[in-house]
């Protein structure tokens, strides 16, 4: 796209689709200001934003020093979505402490003992670009690392499992039917080459070279390789002892730092995400909940939409992004913040805000 393309694009946009935060911070003096590389180098940042006017954010980081280099663009759109103000200094914090402090839904109600929960943590390796700007080669080096890494788990008494790839002619390769039954069971993640988002940024080009899960034998620790980030590292489990969840995902965390190059970071923005929605802890924590009071039976999301946000929830279906309730009004509910806030801080606000939400459902 030309300089006016952009220009003209995001005059539209701004009108048409004020949600969309890269539209609502362009910066045309800022634009037109940049030499042609560092120009073109910021389009292909904002082009998902660009091509998807209805984008929330508008915007896939490319390589990690982006949100360095083109911080009077990015900046000001990441302090918008993580309503942080424009004057203080952001500097990422980070507290794994669970022993400081207890979150068991079970001994809230019993009804809430055995909820599907699930942690984790996007992470992007320093020695790559990131997803948006990688070619298949890099992708496929990428997964290498990672497959050599996740051999060191194998038979961890606590992570033990294996690799799944969806690379062709991977020694790890399964088979479409093994693949689609591993997303069926929402561990694996779906194909991500018709998401118009991930098109236009390039971070599902390639598709499927270079894409994978690790999974251990009990089926509560799991890495993806090549998502929207390098990695995504969760924990999941039926339960309501969130304690233990994240625990095991900061142990798992650990043993994957000790065995591959140093992961992305910002001084200001703690971990490096090609979103900027996720910078920071890089963590969404999330538990499944049947509210069919607050959602009527699933049919109207309004009410316990606007509930969460008071708790500084965020509420979407049980199918992940872009879909509706489940049977009984099961929803899927996360702390939005993640950017200035600790590890442990999430934990307290998914628990406090499942609470009170339980709460009113009950009351
Ligand atoms: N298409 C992006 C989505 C932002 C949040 N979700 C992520 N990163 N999976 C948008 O800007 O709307």
């Amino acid at each position: 796209m030309t300089l006016d393309q952009v220009i003209a694009a995001n005059r539209a946009t701004r009108q048409k689709h004020p949600e969309n935060l890269m539209a609502r911070h362009f910066d045309e003096d800022y634009f037109r200001g940049l030499d042609e590389p560092s120009r073109q180098r910021l389009t292909r940042i904002i082009a998902s934003g660009i091509e998807n006017p209805d984008s929330q954010m508008g915007a896939y980081a490319m390589n990690p020093d982006d949100y360095d280099k083109f911080a009077p663009m990015l900046d000001p759109m990441i302090r918008d979505f993580h309503g942080l103000p424009v004057e203080t200094a952001i500097a990422q914090q980070h507290d794994w402490d669970t022993s400081s402090t207890s979150c068991d839904l079970g001994a809230i109600d019993r009804r809430l003992k055995d909820v599907s929960m699930r942690v984790r943590v996007a992470r992007n390796l320093s020695t790559f670009p990131l997803p948006g700007a990688m070619s298949k080669e890099q992708r496929v080096a990428l997964e290498d690392l990672a497959a050599a890494a996740f051999e060191n788990l194998r038979e961890d008494a606590l992570f033990g499992g294996r690799y799944l790839s969806i690379t062709p002619g991977s020694p790890h390769e399964i088979d479409a039917e093994e693949y689609d039954r591993r997303v069926g069971a929402h561990q694996m993640f779906k194909d991500m080459s018709g998401d118009s988002y991930l098109n236009t940024a390039g971070i599902s080009a390639d598709w499927p070279h270079g894409r994978g899960m690790y999974v251990s034998k009990a089926e509560d620790f799991l890495v993806w390789v090549g998502e929207e980030d390098h990695l995504r590292i969760m924990a999941m489990q039926r339960g309501g002892n969130l304690n233990a969840m994240f625990e095991r995902l900061r142990i798992g965390l650990e043993r994957l730092q000790d065995l591959l190059p140093a992961f992305a970071t910002s001084p200001s923005y703690g971990n490096v995400t090609s979103c900027p929605t996720n910078l920071g802890a890089g963590m969404r924590a999330s538990l499944h909940m049947k509210l069919p009071k607050l959602t009527s039976n699933g049919h109207d999301l309004a009410r316990v939409k606007r509930e969460a946000k008071t708790l500084g929830l965020a509420v979407r279906g049980a199918g992940g992004e872009h879909s509706d309730a489940g049977q009984d009004g099961l929803v899927d509910i996360s702390p939005s913040a993640r950017l200035g806030v600790t590890e442990m801080k999430i934990m307290r606000r998914l628990y406090g805000g499942a609470a009170a939400l339980w709460e009113m459902e009950t009351a």
